[in-house]
């Protein structure tokens, strides 16, 4: 298979021989401008390699690729796909469009040259499809160079100072591109003394970055923190309507835009774990991103203002309160209140990232508000890029969710689609190669959120192992397709989520959290397990629903199975909807999820005389590692409920 490129890095969905049909062909390219010449680019090598050319208008060309002001109705990024006599053309209204059809006509192969085909229209169903970087400049004390990173340092950043890697940012950058992401910020949303400074008099460090990124169509974004005009500016205070404040940031807006004229906006964690924030000054959140709002708007600029703002230091004796309905309780009410340029980024669930939430109830209350869903595609609570976890599953899961009947999040999300990016300096990018198609299905849902993810993955195992036989594509498919799955079966269990180590947050510690501030608890005891989130007996939570969700969650008898400890206490005797009692269904789930990462790493083995040694080695050996780790989840968390319930398990199996 491939080997890395002349980045010293695996060239992942886009190997050379992904480019091979195209390259075989004549082609035609319409059209001016930076991103034009990025895509003459791409197909000049392509022709290079394969033995096609780039034809002059006159010739007759196989492919068309042509910006055209005929194409108004597919937005700047949209592309008409037609093939007609013996022609394929892509038409773009925007050099934007013509780079997004470029790689669709990569992925189709062959087929793009096949027959005939009516015109096609595609487009973007979200403008605004980011990665955010959690990377340090300087490498932090706990966090490393990128916090909850799994895949070596960080690709911008290295000791302090801009890693000036220009090659490497581009090669990344056309990844990107090639799967639809068309945003990054570049720094962590913790933003640190160092990193702040990237706002100001490091800005020309960002602006580096933002050259290499630009040239796929990809702009840049900063974290920055909502003390910078105290920290920064010397003033005395942050205070959002103050108006030496507002001018300061004028002042620094002005300037990053004077460096970065296509700069896309700021990202920003206030008033969260710690962070500064408006409440500092008995402000709301909406007057503190409005504040941000008013300095970008005449830039064209955003601020994506984050939902994550919850009591971090609660006492875990205090039943009353609850870590999930804080979202909804700190925004809802705002409603209405935010500026047209500011984002509310929502985590997909209301607590952080696990294996299984229901989906934030904040994203169906905000209708007058721009709202971005917030994934995590690097693996900190679903193995850390050690496991195999596929999270295209989970991801669509969530984007088809209808809060309302009207709508499904894929379609309200009209601030974007963000995903905590999973790669680093890693030569494979992202830690575990098979990672990469986290990666790879982010980006192409995001484009299209309603898109089949099984037919995602297909497409990524066609990409990066490009003419493999059945028998690689099959086996790829069988080891990801639902490995999602299988992790929720040997961790957590129903939806009750953490359990997991403290601090690092890898590898099982059922208690690990359960008498600390951070407001994730499972409450087991020796009568029964689970969070009672009803309205009637409970926090309150489920009644942040519309119906029907709100009566559905409500009752242990209408709660879906997976969410069951998420929203009830249940004895451990509850049947559930499965016709299993929770207590079996705990020890059944455990022993299955660690029998299917044993099978996942036999196929995986079967697989070595199709992969390229050093990836095959790569992923065996952490698979290695995931079946040792199964294993541990399993025994902690079955001997834990036996020796809380004293009921066996009815198979007999060793628990201990
Ligand atoms: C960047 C979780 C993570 C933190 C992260 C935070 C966030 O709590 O553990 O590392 O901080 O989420 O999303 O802001």
């Amino acid at each position: 298979m491939s080997r890395p490129d002349a980045a010293g890095v695996d060239p992942a969905w886009l190997p050379p021989e992904a480019f091979r049909a195209l390259g075989l062909r004549r082609t035609l390219i319409r059209g001016a401008g930076p991103l034009v010449d990025t895509v003459r680019g791409e197909v000049a090598n392509a022709c290079g390699r394969f033995g096609g050319r780039l034809v002059e208008d006159g010739g007759s060309p196989d492919l068309l690729l042509e910006v055209a002001d005929s194409q108004r109705g597919t937005g700047s990024e949209g592309f008409v796909f037609a093939r007609d006599g013996g022609t394929t053309t892509v038409t773009a209204s925007d050099a934007r469009g013509l780079l997004y059809g470029l790689f669709h006509v990569v992925r189709l192969g062959e087929a793009a040259f096949d027959g005939e085909s009516p015109r096609e229209t595609h487009r973007p169903a979200t403008a605004l499809r980011m990665l955010d970087h959690w990377d340090n400049v300087d490498v932090h004390p706990v966090m490393g160079q990128v916090e909850r990173g799994y895949a070596g340092g960080s690709l911008f950043w290295r000791d302090g100072r801009a890693r000036g890697e220009r090659e490497r940012i581009r090669a990344y950058a056309r990844l990107l591109a090639a799967c639809g992401i068309n945003a990054v910020c570049v720094n962590n949303v913790n933003v640190h003394d160092a990193e702040a400074r990237l706002l100001t008099d490091r800005i020309g460090e960002v602006a580096e970055i933002a050259e290499e990124l630009r040239s796929y169509g990809i702009r840049t974004h900063l974290s920055v923190t909502f003390a910078a005009p105290i920290v920064l500016g010397g003033l005395p205070t942050a205070d959002p309507v103050d108006a030496a404040v507002r001018a300061w940031w004028e002042r620094a807006v002005r300037e990053v835009y004077a460096a970065i004229g296509d700069f896309g906006g700021f990202v920003v964690k206030a008033d969260s774990e710690g962070r500064p924030g408006p409440f500092a000054y008995g402000r709301s959140h909406a007057d503190g991103a409005n504040m941000l709002a008013a300095a970008l708007a005449p830039y064209g600029g955003t601020v994506h203002w984050r939902a994550f703002v919850y009591d971090h230091r609660q006492d875990w004796r205090d039943r009353t309160t609850d870590r999930a309905r804080a979202a909804y309780d700190h925004f809802a009410p705002l409603d209405g209140e935010f500026a047209g340029n500011a984002v509310l980024q929502v985590k997909h669930g209301p607590m952080d990232f696990q294996v299984r939430e229901p989906v934030s109830p904040v994203l169906g209350a905000m209708p007058r508000t721009r709202l971005a869903l917030e994934v995590q595609a690097t693996q900190e609570y679903t193995g850390q890029q050690r496991h195999v976890c596929w999270l295209g599953p989970m991801w669509s899961e969530v984007l088809r969710f209808r809060l309302q009947e009207e709508a499904c999040v894929g379609e309200t999300v009209r601030g974007g689609i963000v995903a905590v990016s999973n790669v680093g300096d890693d030569p494979f990018w992202t830690g575990h190669p098979l990672a990469q198609a986290n990666l790879y299905t982010f980006g192409r849902l995001a484009w299209r959120p309603d898109a089949d993810p099984l037919r995602i993955l297909d497409e990524w195992i066609a990409l990066t192992f490009p003419a493999a036989p059945e028998r690689l594509a099959a086996g790829l498919h069988r080891v990801l397709g639902g490995s999602w799955a299988t992790y929720e079966k040997y961790t957590a269990p129903l939806g009750v989520g953490f359990m997991v180590q403290p601090g690092h947050h890898y590898g099982p510690s059922v208690d690990g959290y359960e008498y600390s501030p951070w407001g994730t608890y499972h409450f087991a005891d020796r009568d029964g397990v689970g969070v009672d989130r009803s309205a009637a007996t409970g926090t309150g939570f489920a009644a942040q629903y519309a119906k029907p969700w709100s009566e559905i969650y409500e009752t242990p008898g209408t709660c879906p199975d997976e969410l069951l400890l998420f929203f009830h206490h249940v004895p451990y005797g509850h049947v559930l909807h499965s016709g299993k009692t929770v207590i079996q269904h705990i020890y059944d789930t455990h022993f299955e999820g660690v029998e299917e990462v044993a099978e996942a790493l036999w196929v995986w083995e079967g697989l070595a005389d199709l992969v390229a040694p050093a990836r095959h080695a790569r992923v065996a050996e952490r698979f290695e590692e995931q079946l040792r780790c199964a294993r541990e989840w399993r025994d902690q968390v079955n001997s834990y409920f036996l020796r809380k319930s004293g009921i066996g398990d009815e198979r007999g199996r060793a628990v201990y």
